[in-house]
């Protein structure tokens, strides 16, 4: 077998924490998965808050070089690709510096606290021309793209209503420390930004365009535990309830209705605080044709229901994804073998390479990650104002 020519491209990835080791490991993996490759990923420089913690992350992820200033990545030439893989408010600083430097970006959800910031790092990109995609991996969960092609294919109908959820509990536990997460001026927003918008994300991608909300925000938990910094640990440990308290300024739970541009309505539901789930994103999308149904607790399944099957042999049935389905050729060669996190991670590491070397063109991009932010933005509103909001139009 003769070895095809294929490109290596440098990464500096920006934060070493749960997301540096999710790209590093899709990095390291996705030539093993979809081969020939688009090109190889370097795993060349990786940036902490010191350097310290970034030579301990490039031994631990494999990077060849490390720093504790991320403007060093930037001002690298070698470096093609910058990966943002920071807490939220470090996202547009980064990524305005890197498009200005013409590096390649791939930047974690959401795109950016605040409406105004998603905004500029999306004309940032657009005026340097460089590739550009936000980290919403769920969507590509290979029975996410199934139920998309599906719906593509006009299998289920004319989509009539969509309704999702996203529920955790790893917030549940008040003695959760007060980690970044919890803290407006680092996050943006609590649930919403955090889980509410991979929602966004699945009902902009599945159904369409979101036209308006009306929205009830709430927080139960009004104050935690201090923590002094360093990466969030998703409550599992650093509890400290007899420490000293600080104020929680974010939400805990978001539910909306949904108007989507094509008609079709819809509700979303997120929460970190509900005892007894997991990872539970779900969606329903009824159509006049059909019916699908995604938990990714089960995420190797997709629920469907077609009106065309024989009367006497109706309900809701199960396909595993496996070859046959998207993405099938580089995954496992057998139906419900395990699709996984790192698997979502990896299609995105193809996805985002394949746009860098073929076409440019990839999605959800900055310009999906600032109409996201539009739709976070009027769920706000809608929530402050109790009523029904229109989504803001994108405005370049
Ligand atoms: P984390 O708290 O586990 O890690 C963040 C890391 O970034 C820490 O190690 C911290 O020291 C480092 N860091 C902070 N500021 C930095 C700077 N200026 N320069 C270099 N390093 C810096 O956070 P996690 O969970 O990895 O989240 C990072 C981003 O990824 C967030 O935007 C989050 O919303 C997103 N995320 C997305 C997920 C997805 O499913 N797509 C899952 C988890 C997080
Ligand atoms: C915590 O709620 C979290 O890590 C989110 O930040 C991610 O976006 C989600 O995919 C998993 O949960």
């Amino acid at each position: 077998m003769t070895t095809p020519s294929i490109p290596q491209l440098n990464v500096g990835l920006i934060g070493g924490g749960f997301m540096g080791k999710a790209h590093s490991l899709a990095y390291a993996a996705m030539p093993m998965f979809f081969w020939p490759a688009p090109a190889i990923p370097v795993r060349h420089t990786i940036a902490e808050v010191s350097d310290e913690l970034a030579a301990g992350a490039a031994a631990r992820f494999g990077f060849q070089h490390s720093t504790g200033d991320w403007r060093r990545v930037i001002d690298d030439p070698n470096i093609h690709v910058v990966d943002i893989a920071t807490p939220n408010n470090s996202h547009a600083e980064i990524a305005i510096a890197a498009a200005q430097a013409g590096k390649h970006i791939l930047c974690e959800k959401p795109l950016a606290p605040t409406v105004e910031e998603a905004k500029a790092m999306y004309e940032a990109v657009k005026k340097a021309g460089v590739v550009n995609m936000v980290a919403f991996n769920y969507r590509r969960t290979p029975a996410v793209a199934l139920a998309k092609k599906y719906i593509e294919e006009g299998r289920i109908g004319k989509v009539l209503s969509f309704r999702g959820t996203y529920l955790q509990d790893w917030s549940a536990d008040p003695s959760g420390p007060l980690s970044w997460r919890f803290q407006k001026a680092v996050a943006g927003s609590g649930t919403l930004g955090d889980i509410g918008t991979h929602v966004v994300d699945l009902a902009r991608y599945l159904v369409g365009e979101i036209s308006a909300v009306n929205a009830m925000m709430h927080t139960y938990i009004k104050e935690r535990p201090l923590q002094s910094g360093g990466a969030d640990k998703l409550g599992a440990s650093d509890k400290n309830a007899s420490g000293p308290m600080g104020k929680v300024d974010v939400d805990d739970e978001v539910l909306t209705l949904l108007r989507f541009e094509n008609g079709a309505v819809g509700s979303l539901e997120a929460t970190r605080n509900a005892f007894g789930r997991n990872n539970y994103i779900t969606f329903e999308i009824h159509g006049s044709e059909g019916t699908v149904f995604f938990n990714y607790e089960r995420r190797d399944e997709l629920q469907v229901f077609f009106a065309s099957d024989p009367s006497d042999a109706r309900g809701l049935r199960t396909v595993y994804t496996g070859p046959n389905h998207p993405y099938g050729d580089g995954l496992w060669p057998i139906p419900a073998l395990g699709i996984g996190y790192g698997e979502t991670k990896i299609i995105e590491a193809y996805d985002f390479f394949k746009a860098i070397t073929g076409d440019g063109v990839v999605s959800p991009n900055f310009e999906d990650g600032y109409k996201t932010e539009l739709i976070a933005d009027a769920i706000v509103r809608s929530a402050q104002q109790k009523r029904e909001v229109e989504v803001e139009a994108v405005l370049v």
